[in-house]
């Protein structure tokens, strides 16, 4: 994707920042650390936006199984930045979260919407720290309560693709906005007809041994919600294992090779095209937030800032 970044108007941006920041010094056309736009030069990237009008919809699509702890340790630390960030583009930014395992929900902790809708950093970081403490820490399934079955998860590979058809079609993206989609997860997903519960993949899904079966279905095909991603105008950002990293590991058996961790989202995924790819986003490596060698915070502040009024391709 092309940023279209034009020249400076000095004044306006300044204006912005005071008000974006109040208590961090800022100097114009100069990286700041503490920027809410990270490293990003923001001197040089309002102007140009503001007369496109564009409202700004982001939604989280976060896997939320053992290995994703440290994603909503840094998004439950650092989500004020984006809600400033994105406020300081846009007045009136939305945001909605869909956590998944082998299943999803619909955060509907927020206040707007049925819940579907946050509007400021605290009920998110309530939002994540409570999927990470119920449902990352016993490995239950997010559709399946807090009370849900615990140690749930017999194979690696993770629902993304129905938890993103399901932002795509039930968060009540508003008409004309930015739309963007934050997705996170560590490994690849399945199809229909599929069923993320079979550890097998006999067709039954009532052995309970460990890793316990269980009926958890997998609902779209990749094709499906790519169709639906673009029919939406919705732009898809993944963080995935890149093939770099080394095989991903995840304590049960899987359905498709290691190697094949990234598929989906790095790579072709069963020579489909990725999903970032198909929706005129990009893909970032995980195992670089994990290391810390890029800030998590920054790329969504910078994903976003390219996406608004810059219709998908
Ligand atoms: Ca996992
Ligand atoms: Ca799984
Ligand atoms: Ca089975």
């Amino acid at each position: 994707m092309k940023s279209r970044l034009t020249l400076l108007s000095l004044s306006f941006a300044l204006a912005m920042l005071m008000g974006a920041c109040a208590d961090t010094e800022f100097q114009p056309g100069v990286t700041h650390d503490a920027s809410p736009f990270g490293g990003f030069d923001f001197a040089l990237s309002l102007d140009g936006q503001q007369s496109c009008g564009e409202v700004i919809d982001l939604v989280f699509v976060l896997d939320v199984s053992s290995s994703m702890t440290r994603i909503l340790d840094t998004l439950e630390r650092e989500i004020d930045r984006v809600v400033t960030a994105s406020n300081a583009l846009a007045e009136d930014s939305r945001f909605g979260l869909v956590p998944f395992v082998d299943n999803h929900v619909i955060d509907a902790t927020g206040p707007l919407e049925g819940g579907k809708v946050h509007i400021a950093a605290a009920t998110l970081q309530a939002a994540f720290a409570n999927y990470r403490d119920i449902y990352t820490a016993y490995n239950i399934n997010p559709a399946d309560g807090p009370t849900g079955p615990q140690m749930q998860n017999p194979i690696c590979e993770e629902n993304a693709l129905d938890a993103l058809y399901a932002a795509a079609e039930e968060f009540p993206w508003r008409e004309g906005s930015t739309r963007v989609i934050i997705v996170a997860t560590d490994d690849t997903f399945l199809e229909r007809p599929d069923n993320y519960g079979d550890k097998d993949g006999d067709g039954d899904t009532t052995d309970l041994f460990y890793p316990r079966e269980g009926d958890y279905p997998a609902l779209r095909t990749l094709a499906e919600t790519k169709t639906l991603l673009r029919a939406n105008k919705i732009r898809v950002f993944s963080f995935s294992w890149p093939a770099s990293a080394g095989l991903s590991t995840c304590g049960t058996g899987r359905r498709l090779p290691a190697a094949f961790a990234g598929a989906g989202w790095n790579m072709e995924y069963k020579g489909q095209s990725t999903l970032s790819d198909s929706t005129d986003g990009k893909d970032f490596d995980l195992t670089q937030i994990f290391g810390g060698q890029i800030s998590l915070t920054e790329t969504i502040n910078n994903v976003v800032l390219e996406s608004r009024c810059n219709p998908i391709k």
